[in-house]
């Protein structure tokens, strides 16, 4: 039997490393390959990472709907820390540039302990065709900011997220990808196609 083919639109390289991996490992089982298609999309400043999957899936129906000829998704992420209320969530990408994780580092100076709790939430918004509305699947995790930065592997926040006492920098792509608000996402979608 053939794979059916999804896309995965996204300008982040890392993203598709880690869901290129979980593609083969358990993709391949349920029947789907997964193509990366690098397209250009505004990312909207809404207050729920769920709106801004919804909106930026909606703007791909509509600005590139003649040209994708199968399902697709795309995925918006964001680390949500406790004692900050919920920052920078779905400010994440433009935090990052900013202030990196030094910056979120200074932030949570004299944060101990539950403080220090916060989680990575990953939604993808899934269309079975470009006139098909958005469907939405959930993945999150729940760790703590690190202390320091630590780890050379992953990106983004990775080297100050700490699950378990190790930081996702600190994991390869597979561990990573076992307990990731990214793999968890990713798996419901698998499991809703198989
Ligand atoms: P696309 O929107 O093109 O997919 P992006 O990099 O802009 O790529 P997001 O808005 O979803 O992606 O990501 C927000 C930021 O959160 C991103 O720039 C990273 O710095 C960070 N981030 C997302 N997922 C992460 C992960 O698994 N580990 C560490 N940081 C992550």
């Amino acid at each position: 039997m053939g794979l059916r083919t999804i896309y995965f639109i996204t300008r982040n390289p890392h993203k598709v490393k880690e869901i290129r991996e979980l593609a083969v490992d358990i993709g391949k089982g349920k029947g789907v390959s997964i193509q990366h298609l690098n397209y250009e999309y505004p990312e909207l400043q809404l207050e729920e990472i769920e709106e801004v999957a919804i909106a930026s899936a909606n703007h791909i129906r509509r600005e590139r709907g003649l040209e994708i000829k199968a399902p697709f998704f795309i995925e918006d992420s964001g680390l949500f820390i406790h004692a900050l209320n919920g920052f920078p969530g779905p400010f994440s990408a433009f935090v990052f540039k900013k202030i990196g994780n030094e910056g979120i580092l200074s932030l949570m100076a004299g944060k101990n302990g539950e403080e220090r709790r916060a989680v990575f939430k990953t939604v993808i918004a899934f269309c079975q065709s470009a006139s098909a509305e958005p469907r939405i699947f959930r993945g999150v995790v729940e760790g703590r900011i690190a202390d320091s930065a630590r780890g050379e592997g992953g990106f983004g926040f990775d080297p100050i997220f700490e699950y378990r006492g190790t930081t996702f920098a600190e994991m390869s792509t597979e561990e990573k990808n076992k307990i990731s608000h990214r793999g968890r996402a990713f798996r419901e979608l698998l499991n809703h196609l198989s």
